[in-house]
């Protein structure tokens, strides 16, 4: 089956609530929405999140420049990516060029899964386990965080990670407190940092955190600081969480060469797609680290459902109104009952609304 043709479009979806964190405010979802067509008339989606408005046209501009070299080539995901990823070396798989390479190797699964009427996961293998969903709550401060978990623990979700990196400790330890009364002594509790503290600053905020009964603190410092990671873990033992922010299997290779081997959370995108995440859960099985995932339900939920060592599903709903049939959640699971490809079909009718030109 051979790459024939391509459709790559430019949108900014509102957000039903804007998404607070201590490193900024995401109020709008820009997104680049990319179907890569075939000679057999089967079609593959993916998305680029851009994060910010700004980003949404630069990007544009590399899925058009780097989209084309795809043209004729034969469907073989892996090879595609491989191929594209050679062509920039001089460029690197970080940044922009990551981003839409992500996005497109997303589609190029999807088309391929497509074209054998087979769910994504089908494709890679083991029978799929069963994916746990956690929803998220913003830097909403202590009764905004508290509704907002008690909420999500109502729809049913056996886990919510919260905003953190408050000035005080006191407010920190107080939005952390009410929400544990708002969603019980059951449900999983997550914070992040979005990379907001010092290693001192971390240190101190961890040590005092201990007692809190978290599953996992997220990017307290820099993200690509892989020995102060370690090191902090070691001073601390707190249950440190990190990846959405590392380009690629090379930066996870980097992790577990400086010591990294609790957890994990690719980023579907910056992970270099399901090429990338298939390759970084083989690293972590090695190691019994476990897997967890960064947006991308849709996506997300297949590849956990094959990840020898996987932890919990990030769910968000930002791009549900581009999408046809997004992720179903029953009894505090991923329901995967019926999907074919990655689950991203594109609504291009609704997306065309919210297109920017
Ligand atoms: C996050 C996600 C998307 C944009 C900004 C921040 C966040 C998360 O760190 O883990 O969900
Ligand atoms: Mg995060």
């Amino acid at each position: 089956m051979k790459i024939t043709d391509f459709d790559i479009r430019a949108v900014e979806v509102s957000m039903t609530v804007p998404h607070k964190t201590a490193a900024g405010v995401i109020e709008v979802c820009p997104l680049i929405l990319i179907s890569v067509e075939t000679d057999q008339g089967v079609r593959g989606n993916g998305i680029v999140f851009c994060y910010m408005s700004a980003f949404l046209k630069p990007i544009f501009e590399t899925a058009n420049h780097v989209l084309p070299l795809l043209r004729d080539q034969t469907l073989d995901p892996k090879f595609n990516t491989a191929f594209l990823a050679g062509r920039f070396k001089l460029v690197g798989t970080q940044g922009f060029m990551g981003m839409v390479l992500g996005g497109i190797d997303m589609a190029l699964w999807d088309a391929l899964a497509r074209s054998k009427g087979s769910a994504l996961h089908q494709l890679l293998g083991d029978a799929p386990k069963p994916v746990k969903p956690y929803g998220n709550v913003g830097y909403d401060g202590v009764k905004g965080s508290a509704e907002g978990a008690g909420l999500l623990a109502q729809q049913g979700f056996l886990g919510v990670k919260a905003k953190i990196g408050y000035p005080s400790m006191e407010e920190e330890l107080e939005v952390i407190r009410e929400m544990r009364k708002a969603v019980g002594p059951d449900v999983a509790l997550m914070v992040d940092y979005n990379q907001s503290l010092t290693f001192e600053e971390a240190k101190t905020r961890l040590e005092m955190l201990k007692d809190e009964g978290l599953t996992w603190v997220e990017e307290p410092i820099y993200s690509h600081d892989f020995s102060d990671y370690v090191r902090l873990h070691k001073e601390t033992n707190a249950p440190l969480q990190a990846g959405e922010n590392w380009w690629a299997p090379a930066d996870f290779q980097s992790a577990f060469d400086a010591g990294v081997v609790e957890r994990i959370m690719p980023d579907a995108q910056k992970c270099l797609g399901v090429t990338g995440w298939t390759r970084i859960a083989e690293m972590a099985a090695k190691q019994n680290t476990e897997v967890s995932s960064h947006l991308w339900p849709e996506v997300c939920a297949q590849l956990l459902s094959v990840t020898p060592s996987a932890g919990w599903l990030e769910y968000v709903d930002w791009f549900n109104p581009v999408i046809k049939e997004p992720l179903k959640i029953k009894n505090g699971f991923v329901d995967l009952e019926g999907v074919v490809g990655t689950g991203i079909e594109i609504d291009f009718e609704a997306a065309s609304r919210f297109e920017v030109r």
